[in-house]
């Protein structure tokens, strides 16, 4: 065993400055932001050249977030963003970290940088392994590397005991060879992303609408006459969805936004499309700003639904759409009961917005039919976070705004294809009848027992009973929460094996051995057997595009994630009559079993071909509702009561504007005036002052949470106006603090926007 001691947790400050936060998003300085950027790291002219191609029919899909394309015009420009520029600089990027960089530095010497020092380093490009007691990676050849996880694989008692991790960004092509490899091999331990993102969407509308995935499109954003946004900082995460929130309000409609910070991009907004527009400063797109109170929402929503009830008793027959209610609805009658019960004047103080805000919102819901809701992580990263949704759902289903042209459910994605993978069958809960096709096309015997999620695959690492994780791209160390304790549960594995395509903290904290798989990214040209390939995925409205890429990859010595999924699955299923080798020389072969295998993807190689991709059926779109009841459920769900003891504070842990999940652009959170700094704390003025705490105080943060205290050291307090009693930091700096044990019922997802500490000041 080795001794060397490898860093968790960089501490060190970077120089915070701080300015006036920003009130409008987008616009000129988005524009000369992105180009920095991606002028530092990239050639000239590949960027270019890519700006050209993201997001356009025929081009590549961009790797950043999962927002969808028009399915019409598309901008000349580019369907561009700052944001996924900076993606795309960030994979396009001319620095690399060779095998020569290996041999140089230890493991313990490279985990003394910080995650965005080591992010900058660049593209990896050899296969390297990491063999028991070594302090260095050192290179191996792909066939050695593919023997040692066969090796690995097949020593296990059962297969039971190996855990698959997946990101969002593998293709549809990819997931689905590698769900094959994984049950072929024997198990459904498929954890990913997902689980730590929209899993409580998924359960939530899965029960409720009878499908775990949004039910609006592009165009129905449009024609919206009302959009509430829940949780979401679209302004830095989906920065494309301003430009349809703009169109809604060009059209008439109203934005209303629930946030507990006021975002930048929610307020303003300058289309970086509209160059003439930008000189007149934009489009107020909030009508409405509600600043609940972190975890306020099943009480903001219960509120408006009861004001709704009370507009319909006062005048029946005008508000509740009673004929949807009657013919698409079941379970009305004990949710209005159970409503009924609720005092308003107590919805009201736990959501933390005031009377008349609530009263306009309402007002809203009721003048308008044509409404659409659209969340994020705010909602799902809670303890309630599948109450949270279905109380979304109940509001919708009460208005019959669901399944007709600008109404219904709008849950936006994170990864570029987690839903797609969800549809290829990366889920550690597998329908029977996927798993029972997956046997008739394939002749395997599919596993039945249900697999892993995020949570349980930690904690059965950290108790032996996981005993080899491979991830499928991602940072599995850094994005989960509760970071020393899955560092602790990854480190008592046998093996640890990451296909990747940069460099980041879960290379470092690894099993007793390790390997990492360099694979060509998204924006990198694929040629196999049969010639150059494309790959598809999904965006968060089911639709199904490819995605070709256009540069030089960054090694020869890459592999595409498809060819290391087919090459894993060759050497440890010696026995196995699949033809790996053949889908790995022509994706055309995968596509032709997906289309066997899930429904929807009939004369898939044609229309993925076709300009703009195509449509993946979705139920509830068509008020078909594939639920137990075969109807819409109307669900009840209680109110957290959140009691907060004196020095107590809920903290949430958000996005910077300059991040990708765990990958970090720059130290900058623009629009939030934050500057240089990400080891901050987001505090109340008031909250400050009750303590006597100054701009930049230094703290350190406390959790305790069944009995187990966590610390995060090393802290600069911002003032910021944030509800009192809520704080927030940045993810992943702040994962210490997430305890491993709190997750939402349900869904399992880590309440990653709801953890209880304390503060300490250090000085
Ligand atoms: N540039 C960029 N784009 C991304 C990502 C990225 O890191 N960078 N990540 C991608 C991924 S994987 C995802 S999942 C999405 C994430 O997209 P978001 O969900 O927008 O990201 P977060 O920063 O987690 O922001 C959550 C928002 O919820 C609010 N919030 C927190 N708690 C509550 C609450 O209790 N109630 C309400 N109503 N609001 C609350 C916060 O103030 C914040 O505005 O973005 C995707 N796109
Ligand atoms: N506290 C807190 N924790 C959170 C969240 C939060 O809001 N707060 N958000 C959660 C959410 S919503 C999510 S989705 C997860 C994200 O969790 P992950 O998806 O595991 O994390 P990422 O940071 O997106 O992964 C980045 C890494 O993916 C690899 N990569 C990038 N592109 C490719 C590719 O094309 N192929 C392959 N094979 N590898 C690639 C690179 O090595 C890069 O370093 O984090 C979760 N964790
Ligand atoms: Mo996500």
């Amino acid at each position: 065993m080795s001794t060397q001691k490898i860093e968790i947790e960089n501490f060190d400050f970077t120089g915070l400055i701080l300015k006036e936060p920003k009130e409008k998003a987008v616009g000129l300085p988005a524009i000369i932001s992105s180009v920095k950027q991606a002028a530092k790291y990239m050639d000239p002219i590949e960027a270019f050249k890519l700006s050209l191609e993201i997001n356009q029919k025929g081009g590549f899909d961009c790797p950043g977030c999962a927002w969808p394309d028009p399915d019409d015009d598309r901008s000349a420009l580019g369907e561009y963003c700052e944001n996924g520029i900076k993606a795309i600089a960030e994979e396009a990027t001319k620095m690399s970290v060779t095998n020569d960089f290996f041999a140089e530095h230890s493991l313990t010497d490279i985990s003394k940088l910080s995650d965005f020092k080591i992010g900058k380093l660049g593209r990896l490009t050899h296969p390297m392994m990491l063999r028991e007691g070594a302090t260095h990676y050192e290179l191996i050849s792909w066939k050695d590397a593919f023997d040692v996880i066969a090796k690995e694989l097949n020593a296990l008692s059962s297969p039971n005991e190996a855990i698959f991790y997946t990101s969002g960004r593998t293709s549809n092509e990819a997931a689905y060879l590698y769900q094959l490899f994984i049950r072929a091999y024997g198990t459904n331990n498929l954890p990913d992303c997902s689980n730590m993102c929209h899993e409580s969407s998924g359960v939530a509308l899965s029960h409720t609408v009878g499908i775990g995935k949004g039910s609006v499109t592009l165009n129905d954003l449009h024609a919206a006459e009302v959009i509430m946004i829940m949780g979401q900082n679209p302004g830095t995460n989906h920065p494309r969805m301003l430009s349809a929130l703009e169109k809604c309000k060009v059209n008439g409609g109203k934005i209303i936004t629930v946030n507990p910070l006021p975002e930048a991009g929610l307020l303003n907004f300058t289309d970086p499309q509209s160059p003439f527009k930008m000189m007149k400063g934009g489009t107020s797109l909030t009508d409405i700003f509600a600043p609940v109170k972190v975890n306020g929402d099943v009480a903001f929503l219960k509120a408006i639904m009861l004001l709704l009830v009370a507009m319909e008793d006062t005048n029946p027959g005008s508000i509740l759409d009673w004929d949807f209610i009657r013919e698409h609805t079941h379970g009305f009658k004990d949710f209005l009961t159970e409503l009924k019960k609720e005092d308003i004047a107590n919805c009201i103080v736990e959501s933390g917005v005031d009377e008349e805000t609530i009263t306009q919102v309402a007002q809203l819901m009721a003048d308008n039919d044509k409404i659409i809701i659209c969340w994020a992580m705010g909602l799902t990263q809670q303890k309630n976070g599948v109450g949270n949704i279905q109380e979304v759902v109940n509001l919708l289903l009460m208005r019959g705004a669901i399944g007709k042209v600008g109404a219904g459910t709008c849950p936006v994605r994170g990864h570029s294809n987690v839903q797609g993978d969800r549809t290829m069958g990366i889920w550690e809960a597998p329908k029977d009848a996927f798993l029972d096709k997956l046997e008739e096309v394939h002749g395997i015997k599919a596993p039945r027992e249900h697999g892993y999620h995020v949570v349980s695959a930690i904690d059965a690492m950290r108790t032996g009973k996981g005993k080899v994780f491979i991830a499928m791209g991602g940072n599995f160390l850094s994005a989960t929460p509760d970071t020393h304790y899955t560092a602790a549960a990854l480190q008592n594995t046998n093996l640890t094996v990451q296909i990747s395509t940069k460099l980041n903290r879960s290379h470092l904290v690894t099993g007793k051995q390790a390997l990492i798989l360099p694979c060509l990214g998204r924006t990198d040209k694929d040629i196999q057997a049969s010639g150059e390939q494309f790959i598809s995925c999904e965006n968060s409205m089911g639709v199904v595009q490819s995605s070709q890429g256009i540069l030089t990859p960054p090694s020869k010595h890459l592999k595409s994630e498809i060819a290391i999924v087919a090459e894993m699955a060759s050497a440890t299923l010696k026995e196995s009559k699949i033809n790996w080798a053949e889908m790995a020389g022509n994706y055309d072969t995968i596509r032709e079993v997906i289309q066997a295998t899930i429904p929807g993807f009939k004369n898939y190689n044609e229309r993925v071909r076709r300009p703009g991709g195509f449509y993946l059926p979705n139920g509830a779109r068509v008020r078909i509702w594939d639920t137990a009841t075969g109807k819409a459920n109307f669900t009840t769900n209680t109110i957290p009561h959140n009691k907060l003891n004196a020095g107590e504070y809920i903290m949430m842990t958000l996005r910077s504007h300059d991040q990708y999940n765990t990958t970090l652009y720059g130290l900058d959170d623009r629009y939030r005036g934050i500057y240089s700094e990400r080891r901050i704390v987001m505090m109340n003025i008031k909250d400050m002052k009750l303590r006597g705490w100054k701009e930049k105080q230094v703290v350190n943060l406390f959790s305790e949470f069944n009995g187990i205290i966590r610390e995060a050291l090393n802290f600069l307090i911002v003032p910021y106006p944030i509800p009192e009693g809520n704080v927030a930091t940045y993810f992943p700096e702040a994962n210490p603090l997430v305890p491993i044990d709190s997750f939402a019922d349900k869904s399992f997802t880590p309440t990653s926007k709801f953890v209880k500490i304390t503060i300490e000041s250090v000085s």
